[in-house]
């Protein structure tokens, strides 16, 4: 009875109503994640132009920490490489080179780290302070989708707070298709505090606010990719994390070429196919189809509670 008199009891009833009761922020429904973005929002560029001719590509990444909305209702400082999450997408072929200096204009200190490159983490990776730059130059060597990331300590936290993009290096012999895309899927832990964004408890214990292909839930619902019946579509991934997997799966199509960290594992099959590309954090490749009906075909991680927190998107198939 004293307990009850004092409250306590009360005070654990209205938290499990309205959060999980380990003190970890409530999570938002998902009418919440999917509501209507605000005026200011812009959709990510999903559609990705050709590798460039140049066989030295000179990039300027620049850390940003910005205020950004990160989905409905949701506006909190977000941690960049030149003020958008995912970052830009760097695209060459096998045997580029990349030089890249990098900026630190935050307000603590971050980094990089390019997996598309291997050599010595000790200096390019480095975290750097305020103000401070650095070069970070590698041969792209091998094919692929690969993750770049602030790699500053918690990196859980730096990449959840928005500090990760992708390197494509296209397989030699790599044909155009009619359309081509990239998803990336991140995920967002929500700090009650706007400013500091991210909360570090709610990433160690894996309760995501929202899961997102190209930084915001849900906005290919809202802003759809496009096609037409009979196009080739090509679907670059990759999972950037930083923690949850991703079961990539396109509704009402089969996939007749998957391409997964280094192989086909399917190549133009006729007789063969596949449903979903699977990938753990920091795995990417690509998935190919031919939607030969118009229609809305759903893209989904096909792990439905991620899908529901907002990786999710549609694919509008229009007739020729
Ligand atoms: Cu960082």
């Amino acid at each position: 009875l004293d307990v009850i008199a004092t409250g306590t009891v009360h005070s654990h009833d209205s938290d499990s109503a309205s959060g999980p009761s380990n003190g970890l922020p409530a999570l938002p429904t998902m009418a919440e994640l999917s509501a209507n973005p605000g005026e200011q929002f812009v959709p990510w560029d999903a559609a990705l132009d050709p590798a460039p001719e140049e066989t030295v590509h000179h990039v300027s990444l620049e850390v940003e920490e910005v205020e950004k909305e990160v989905a409905p209702g949701r506006t909190q400082t977000v941690w960049t490489f030149n003020g958008q999450t995912p970052g830009p997408v760097l695209r060459g072929k096998v045997g580029d080179r990349f030089v890249v200096e990098l900026t630190n204009n935050g307000s603590m200190g971050h980094s990089i780290d390019f997996h598309a490159g291997d050599i010595s983490p000790d200096e390019p990776m480095r975290t750097i302070e305020p103000g401070e730059s650095l070069t970070y130059e590698f041969t792209a060597n091998r094919s692929g989708i690969w993750m770049y990331h602030c790699s500053t300590s918690p990196m859980s936290v730096h990449i959840a707070n928005g500090m990760y993009g992708a390197v494509i290096i296209d397989p030699p012999g790599l044909e155009p298709v009619d359309e081509e895309y990239v998803l990336i899927q991140g995920e967002q832990y929500w700090s009650s505090d706007l400013t500091e964004g991210t909360d570090a408890d709610a990433v160690a214990y894996g309760t995501p606010s929202a899961v997102t292909f190209n930084g915001y839930p849900f906005q290919y619902d809202h802003e759809p990719l496009s096609a037409q019946a009979g196009d080739r579509v090509r679907m670059w991934v990759l999972d950037a994390g930083p923690n949850l997997p991703l079961s990539f799966h396109v509704v009402g199509t089969q996939f007749d070429t998957v391409w997964s960290e280094g192989d086909y594992l399917i190549d133009h099959s006729e007789d063969s196919g596949s449903q979903t590309l699977g990938l753990l954090a920091a795995q990417g490749g690509f998935v190919e189809f031919s939607p030969h009906q118009a229609g809305s075909y759903t893209i989904v991680n096909h792990a439905m509670s991620n899908a529901e927190r907002g990786a999710h998107g549609k694919l509008v198939v229009v007739d020729n």
